[in-house]
């Protein structure tokens, strides 16, 4: 293969002295940056397929970051991401300057024992993005660069691709393995799910959907006919006037705290936004009085956990559920679940693969991220005594009634990873189940009026942080300065990490009212500037 890798390698070069990292999203960067990253992922992939002797999954995206940005990620046999040696294995391999790639592949290939002469399979995706279809094919040229197989599934969403690569490792239990497949197992357990709403109007089956000017639209447009009009769904930023996550999708809505712009937005109507490859969603609507209100990830977790403790009940199963959360959880999500639900909470640092791994350990986790990137995962004897029961003919109406309710939740739900277009089917179905308006959703609990702010430092790295990102060990005095600063507000909590995907810190803080809360960030975010070599301007107050 060598001289197939430094002839392709050199139709993928990379600028001498560029150095990125695989961090908690992939690489992710500039368009311009990424196509030798690219061509050297299909390699590490077609290696990480030879090595498990499964197919691999390699999706390209930026997710929310703006259209000139892309990035890659690598998806693992059962849908997950890759595991922390590898991660370090892509940040060796993407670095290696050209005349030292081969050898930096000998070196991976030598410390995985890998046998080169094992067949090798790639499912790759891509989104929206106009630098996505020639940086796609440079990952296809890396996979036949090593002789392995790729199947190129062109425009998907994140997800789309996950549940492709788990329903191809798992021969197919877990589905068939086309957009297809997804669509008809999906919406055929929706349909399901809704056929329990019986007294549910028209009127409760429209929903607002923002796509981000992204894959998202263009996949829920695909899937429409497949709903059966048991879900009517106005769709605004469906790509073909406005630009990616410009002014719109699911993390503007978020961080903004404010609609989109390119929707219309009637009083009382549940409305949703998607990210720009459909991995994340946030709801959310507009008061009579015109006052926005936020339906974000805790809300959503919230929202699904009371589903399935109900049901539990009412089948009789006994399995142990969990809400798995991080720091940015709202405080009084956390609280509502602990005392009022009585679930067992935990939280994990910052990035999906630490909350998938965390809901694992239980029979039923639920795990969300406030911005709104979540799932449910079951383990395989909850799954299988969910089954065992739907099958049972000898229980009465009510725990049959329960048990299917679990076993077409299950079959609504990606496991693989979270999902806009599944997790908007789910909810969708608990509101028209419970008969429930988005008003008495979001009335479950009051948020914590909060404030998140970024501050630009000259090494983010300087920040160390313990207790799942909640306290910051370092630069010495900063955490002493938070607790001080914390103390001038009623019920407050702020934090402070150095963030994953930009180059920034973050600040997120909370308070009794939203003054107090932006008063905290500000605060904070001046403590940063000052301990942990803040640049450019200090930071403003925002009011
Ligand atoms: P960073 O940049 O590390 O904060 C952001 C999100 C994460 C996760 C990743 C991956 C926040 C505060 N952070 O990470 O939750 O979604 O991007 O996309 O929302
Ligand atoms: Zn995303």
């Amino acid at each position: 293969y060598d001289s197939e890798v430094s002839k392709q390698s050199g139709l993928h070069p990379k600028p001498a002295g560029l150095v990125l990292q695989y961090g908690t999203a992939g690489f992710r960067t500039n368009a311009k940056q990424l196509d030798h990253i690219m061509f050297r992922m299909g390699l590490l992939a077609t290696l990480r397929s030879k090595k498990t002797k499964a197919t691999i999954g390699v999706m390209v995206t930026a997710s929310h970051n703006p259209e000139e940005d892309n990035g890659v990620k690598l998806v693992d046999p059962m849908g997950e991401m890759v595991t922390p040696t590898w991660e370090g294995y892509a940040t060796q391999l993407a670095n290696a300057e050209q005349e030292d790639l081969l050898a930096a592949l000998q070196d991976i290939i030598k410390k995985e024992a890998i046998n080169m002469s094992q067949e090798a399979n790639v499912f790759v995706g891509k989104d929206t993005r106009s630098s996505s279809a020639s940086l796609s094919q440079a990952v296809l040229d890396g996979v036949s660069a090593l002789g392995g197989h790729s199947k190129d599934y062109g425009l998907v969403t994140t997800p789309q691709l996950h549940y492709m690569v788990c329903c191809q490792n798992t021969q197919c239990k877990y589905g068939e393995a086309t957009v297809e497949g997804y669509y008809k197992k999906l919406c055929q357990a929706f349909i399901q799910l809704t056929k329990n709403a019986s007294n549910c109007t028209d009127d409760q089956k429209h929903l607002t959907v923002d796509g981000a000017n992204g894959i998202g639209a263009l996949k829920v447009r695909e899937m429409e006919s497949h709903l059966k009009r048991e879900l009517h769904i106005s769709l605004f930023n469906d790509g073909s006037k406005g630009k990616l996550n410009h002014q719109c999708g699911a993390d503007f809505v978020k961080v903004q705290q404010k609609p989109p712009t390119g929707i219309k937005m009637n009083p009382g109507e549940r409305c949703c936004s998607f990210d720009g490859d459909a991995d994340r969603i946030v709801y959310y609507y507009a008061d009579s009085e015109g006052q926005f209100h936020l339906l974000d990830g805790d809300k959503i977790a919230t929202l699904i956990s009371t589903f399935l403790k109900e049901l539990l009940t009412q089948a009789g199963l006994d399995l142990e559920i969990a809400v798995v959360q991080t720091a940015y959880a709202n405080g009084s999500s956390t609280n509502y679940l602990e005392d009022t639900m009585k679930v067992i909470v935990r939280c994990t640092k910052t990035g999906v693969k630490h909350l998938h791994h965390a809901a694992q350990e239980f029979d039923i986790g639920v795990y969300f991220e406030a911005n709104g990137h979540g799932t449910v995962l079951f383990s395989k004897a909850a799954e299988e005594k969910i089954q065992r029961l739907a099958e049972n003919s000898s229980i009465n109406d009510e725990r049959k009634r329960a048990a299917l309710l679990l076993q077409n939740t299950v079959n609504v739900i990606n496991q693989t990873v979270g999902d806009a277009i599944s997790d908007m089917l789910l909810i969708e179905a608990i509101l028209a189940i419970k008969g429930m308006t988005i008003q008495q959703w979001d009335a479950i609990y009051s948020d914590l009026p909060n404030r998140q702010l970024k501050v630009k430092v000259s090494d983010r790295r300087v920040i160390d942080t313990t207790d799942a990102e909640r306290r910051a060990v370092s630069p010495a005095g900063l955490q002493e300065a938070i607790d001080s600063l914390v103390k001038n507000y009623r019920e407050a909590r702020s934090f402070v990490r150095p963030s994953g995907t930009e180059d920034v810190v973050r600040v997120y803080a909370e308070a009794e009212t939203q003054e107090s809360a932006d008063a905290l960030a500000h605060d904070v975010s001046l403590a940063v500037y000052r301990l942990a070599g803040g640049v450019g301007g200090e930071p403003k107050p925002l009011h």
